[in-house]
């Protein structure tokens, strides 16, 4: 590592948690402290290793699925999201439901069963597999298809006439969501869109601050778990800018030749790690030579969630 005195920590504004993710876990916290343990969260509340311990630790119980929740639990769904079929499968096994789903999400699953009512064949861009992408698509019964990528646009069987709207998940590359779009509009140039982008504020003040920054260092560190889609994005954008850029959820996991001979480092933290865990890695990137940190400009944040009414009521 260069032992400049004058090599620096440059970190991203903003980074970290989003409003969602503070009304998530806060979801658990509550439940936790009004009923006491255990308290049984379907999927990670939200995709951080770090958040989930911490929760686990104080008598949080994450389930893959309903049925390893006993009848009469308390079972909070994440903040990614559920499909019709599981918010049935909670109410036919007597549980008693606190809704983590992010107002955002929740907002794009209004938007997919309006369009199906209205006859239309709605189109989902985003990640196989993803909690958040099952949610969304799991609405409705049929009618919506899942475009992951540019080359999947030519492959849709749909003529221009159809009825056609897109949808997307909340935490894509703004970047490639753009081609896509483009793509879509070339092909059906009736599409329906949503009325603002469905790519949510969080994400896209997340990148906007990775692209300001990137120019300016030589490393970029992402705090975020692997399982996370927009910390990935994250990791992904600064190497096409040319950087970079390690994806880590803990400071042991941080590689002392990623410094070496570096003058400037960038930090940033996806919206579901705590800024906790970041300063705990600026302070082990510390002891490999850059001292001084310092908070780049951007844009200040002030979105808040209320909680589910029957939590506080
Ligand atoms: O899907 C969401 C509502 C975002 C939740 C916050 O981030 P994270 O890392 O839990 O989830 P993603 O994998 O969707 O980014
Ligand atoms: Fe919601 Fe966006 Fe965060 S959808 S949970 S505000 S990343």
């Amino acid at each position: 590592m260069s032992d400049s005195n004058n090599a620096e920590i440059l970190m991203a504004q903003p980074r970290g948690f989003c409003a969602g993710v503070d009304r998530a876990i806060n979801i658990v916290n509550e439940a936790l402290n009004r009923f006491g343990a255990p308290i049984y969260v379907r999927h990670e509340i939200v995709h951080n290793a770090y958040v989930v311990n911490e929760l686990r630790d104080k008598g949080a119980v994450f389930v893959d699925e309903l049925h390893e929740v006993p009848k009469g639990g308390i079972v909070v769904f994440s903040a990614h999201g559920v499909s019709q079929e599981v918010r049935k499968d909670a109410e036919a096994r007597g549980l008693q439901v606190y809704d983590a789903t992010c107002p955002l999400v929740t907002k794009v699953h209004l938007e997919v069963v309006k369009m199906c009512k209205e006859g239309f064949t709605v189109l989902m861009i985003g990640h196989a597999g993803h909690p958040e992408v099952e949610g969304t698509m799991g609405q409705v019964k049929e009618g919506v298809f899942l475009i992951e990528k540019l080359g999947d646009v030519s492959a849709l069987p749909f003529s221009a006439e159809e009825k056609i709207a897109f949808v997307t998940q909340t935490t894509l590359s703004v970047d490639e969501t753009k081609e896509i779009v483009e793509a879509l509009t070339q092909k059906f140039p009736n599409i329906v869109q949503p009325r603002k982008q469905d790519i949510c504020y969080a994400t896209q003040n997340r990148q906007d601050a990775v692209k300001f920054m990137a120019p300016q260092v030589q490393v970029v560190i992402v705090v975020g778990s692997a399982t996370s889609s927009n910390s990935n994005r994250l990791r992904e954008l600064a190497e096409k800018l040319g950087v970079p850029a390690y994806m880590v959820d803990a400071p042991e996991q941080l590689k002392p030749e990623w410094f070496a001979g570096k003058k400037r480092v960038g930090l940033t933290a996806g919206a579901s790690a705590p800024e906790s865990l970041a300063q705990s890695i600026v302070s082990r990137i510390q002891e490999f030579g850059p001292r001084h940190v310092r908070a780049l400009d951007g844009v200040v944040e002030d979105v808040t969630f209320s909680l589910p009414k029957n939590l506080v009521d």
